[in-house]
């Protein structure tokens, strides 16, 4: 590594610490610290056009092809501190080391924040970083949030234009790679006793808002057999999924969310919404879960004589990380003499967005337990310090895939 300024572990931490410090309604306080994060690490900084932070770090010669580094800036709820925001302020960081030793690279670099990655508040994910690969579906601006306001008129409310955000998508020649450090989100790193791995792919998913309408009614006088009862079909649909998911290795179901209505202790269940997510690494598999599952939910509620619709919300196919990005990963990590381990990810990440406009590459972070979508989510200062070693290491001796002999 060049004259030896790296990336201060410390500083990661701290920004990881400021931006959990920030609540659901706080995003332009988050944003304005992440822009001005950049800023201090000598980029241009910009909110774009669907509120993207956006950082670029001209290379010897303006105007250059960059590499993309970054992940979201969005949690789910009631999250931990790491799960995106660690991937966002290690590649800022990495970026101000390389600013303090004046050290211009062959490419531009360009840091995202990514906007609404998890897809908490309209159920669709990916949203920021859709808008980078230019695939983001303008349908989608009608979609609703629990106090029935648009994603439209979110956005707006923010100062930010809708009918710009085509503006925000790179062109594909623009780009070299994208690159991303996260958290594994899982337990193998830590069983294995490393601090760091290359991601192969990050595993498809497909999810949906299932809608059961039965028939509401007074639960002190219907007899359990002329019931219509939407709950109980619901949870026999439950139990169904768990059942088909749990038949396949790396094959996963989950029912995040459940509604009832109208939620009363004396009212049978007259409709009950619930979320589906299912996800394979691979792809047939997925879609084989899938028919199974509308299949069996089907038949629950045509015996139940309760009604059911099936709404998906997302798709995304398995995204494979690209072979030379993993290789050069992985020489960034031996050369800090560290094995080098290769997994998939279960969790998704803005690469599955990404991938359609160019080749992607992850950088895995080991995390206490695994745990994630969750206040314990939790990694040492070490491991901060590890991998953002071997990220900057990455990026300092990364080679563009046409300019490899
Ligand atoms: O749902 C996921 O896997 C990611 O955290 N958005
Ligand atoms: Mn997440
Ligand atoms: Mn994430």
């Amino acid at each position: 590594m060049g004259d030896n300024i790296l990336p201060s572990a410390l500083r990661i931490w701290e920004h990881c610490e400021a931006l959990a410090r920030c609540s659901e309604q706080e995003q332009r306080a988050a944003s304005d610290l992440v822009l001005g994060w950049m800023r201090d690490a000598g980029m241009t900084a910009k909110l774009d056009e669907i509120g993207n932070c956006v950082g670029r770090y001209e290379g010897d010669r303006p105007g250059s092809p960059c590499l993309v580094l970054g992940s979201h800036l969005d949690t789910v709820r009631d999250a931990g501190k790491y799960d995106g925001m660690l991937g966002v302020v290690a590649a800022i960081e990495c970026v101000h080391a390389l600013n303090k030793q004046g050290k211009r690279l062959p490419f531009a670099i360009e840091v995202l924040g990514f906007a609404d990655e998890e897809g908490v508040r309209f159920g669709c994910t990916l949203l920021g970083s859709r808008a980078v690969a230019g695939t983001f579906d303008p349908t989608l601006l009608e979609k609703i949030d629990h106090e029935d306001v648009s994603m439209r008129q979110a956005l707006t409310d923010f100062g930010l234009d809708p009918a710009q955000i085509s503006c925000a998508a790179h062109k594909r020649d623009d780009v070299l790679a994208y690159a991303e450090l996260h958290i594994e989100q899982g337990p193998v790193l830590e069983a294995e006793g490393l601090s760091v791995g290359v991601v192969t792919a990050i595993n498809g998913a497909n999810r949906f808002l299932i809608e059961i309408d039965g028939m509401a009614g007074h639960a002190g006088t219907v007899p359990m057999n002329l019931r219509q009862d939407a709950l109980a079909a619901a949870a026999e649909c439950v139990l169904a999924i768990e059942r088909r998911c749990a038949s396949v290795p790396d094959l996963v179901g989950t029912v995040g969310e459940l509604e009832t209505l109208p939620g009363a202790t004396n009212v049978i269940p007259g409709k009950v919404l619930f979320t589906l997510d299912i996800r394979s690494p691979r792809d047939a598999e997925r879609l084989a879960a899938v028919a199974d599952v509308e299949q069996a939910m089907q038949a629950i509620c045509t015996r139940r004589k309760v009604a059911l619709k099936i709404n998906p919300t997302h798709e995304g196919k398995t995204a494979a990380c690209a072979p030379w990005l993993m290789e050069q990963i992985g020489q960034a990590i031996a050369a800090q003499r560290l094995p080098v381990r290769e997994l998939s990810s279960g969790a998704g990440h803005d690469g599955m967005a990404l991938v359609d406009l160019t080749d992607i590459g992850m950088l895995f972070v080991r995390c206490k337990g695994g745990i994630s979508h969750n206040p314990a989510e939790a990694i040492t200062l070490e491991d901060v310090d590890t991998s953002a070693r071997v990220f900057l290491r990455f990026i300092e001796n990364f080679r563009p895939l046409n300019a490899r002999s």
